[in-house]
């Protein structure tokens, strides 16, 4: 029998993916007026389609939901139409494109919010970071505490934004739970001192992004649904005091509602993969669909990983931004282009849908 390898077509629920590679969500600050995907979005995201699948940049769920410059969001009739040409436009070319749906919590600043009014968190303890607003970084604003009774419209609000993305014509969902973002805020007792039901235990620290995916889940399939975790990685300034018991406790609850895949920050995101002591494979085993693996992965690696059947799929983030057919370099072996750092956040066409594929650059 032949070995494995990414460069096979696989299942992902009910959908058939041409390989094992998936597009990263990439934040790219480039949506266009009313936060609606810019008119270059739908070249960008085709241009990748050759990936197995797409996983979008990170997409609010409402207004209040943002927390850097020009992203987009997933909540009025104009951002579901700009997302539509992105979807049709990715579908054309036969690939597969998911949205990645957030709400950034503490990681926000007043001068993004609707009536500059501070950004919410499960607690009010100000994150030591900084977000892209004004076209540059600065410090992130003191948040307020959610109050219990606010905390089913932010439940809502993903539900809503679930429903808006199957009429844009998504192929699934994934509900943004890493990164220091509010729903980790929740999930990490470094962000979340709550007392009531929703802080302190385990169980009460995970509970809003169950609840949050349960509801995505009914609205659109749990086949279409995925999460994305990142135990250990510290972005978004978050500490965790017992991440090991936390996430295992988390993807059983995941692997019971029978979401389609996990996708897993193993280690910093962006950055090394032993930032901490964490074990991953109790994560696998506990998840019984699809496992995407995430953070600083190459072809060996992610071929070794295949084989030893400890993921199946592998998220490539970086460079997918600066080689548009990074499948196909890597199945040949080709060199991988650099990306320009000056055009990674904002700004238009330039360093976002000007990369050329391989062939194209040799033949010039
Ligand atoms: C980099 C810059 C802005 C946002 C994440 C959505 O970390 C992001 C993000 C990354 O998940």
């Amino acid at each position: 029998m032949s070995e494995k390898t990414l460069f096979e077509p696989c299942t992902l629920g009910p959908l058939k993916l041409s390989n094992r590679i998936v597009m990263a969500p990439l934040t790219r600050n480039r949506a266009g007026s009313g936060l609606v995907p810019s008119e270059h979005a739908a070249a960008y995201y085709s241009q990748r389609a050759s990936a197995g699948l797409i996983i979008s940049e990170a997409t609010q769920v409402s207004a209040d939901a943002q927390g850097y410059q020009d992203t987009p969001g997933l909540y009025t009739q104009q951002q579901i139409d700009g997302w539509r040409q992105v979807t049709d436009a990715v579908h054309a070319k036969g690939g597969r494109i998911f949205v990645q749906l957030w709400h950034v919590g503490r990681i926000s600043h007043v001068d993004l919010r609707p009536g500059r009014t501070a950004p919410v968190a499960p607690s009010a303890i100000r994150a030591a970071t900084k977000t892209f607003v004004h076209n540059g970084f600065h410090d992130v604003s003191e948040p307020r505490a959610l109050t219990l009774e606010e905390i089913p419209g932010i439940v809502e609000d993903f539900r809503q934004a679930a429903a808006h993305a199957i009429t844009a014509g998504f192929d699934g969902v994934e509900v943004h739970g890493a990164n220091g973002y509010l729903l980790e805020q929740f999930i990490k007792d470094g962000a979340n001192t709550r007392t009531d039901t929703y802080g302190g235990s385990i169980e009460n620290r995970a509970r809003l992004l169950l609840e949050v995916t349960a509801a995505v889940a009914k609205e659109i399939g749990a086949e279409r649904t995925g999460v994305r975790i990142s135990p250990v990685s510290p972005a978004g300034a978050i500490s965790c005091s017992d991440p090991q018991p936390q996430y295992d406790y988390i993807v059983e609850q995941l692997s019971a509602l029978g979401i389609v895949y996990l996708h897993v920050v193993e280690g910093a995101t962006g950055g090394p993969r032993d930032v901490a002591p964490f074990d991953f494979d109790a994560l696998r085993s506990r998840f019984k669909h699809t496992y995407l693996a995430n953070n600083g992965y190459d072809l060996e690696l992610a071929n070794a990983r295949l084989r030893e059947g400890k993921a199946d799929l592998f998220v490539f983030g970086r460079p997918f931004i600066s080689n548009p057919d990074l499948v196909e370099r890597l199945r040949i072996g080709a060199p991988l282009a650099a990306l320009d750092p000056a055009t990674l956040y904002g700004g238009g066409a330039k360093g976002y849908i000007d990369y050329p594929n391989f062939a194209s650059s040799s033949a010039l």
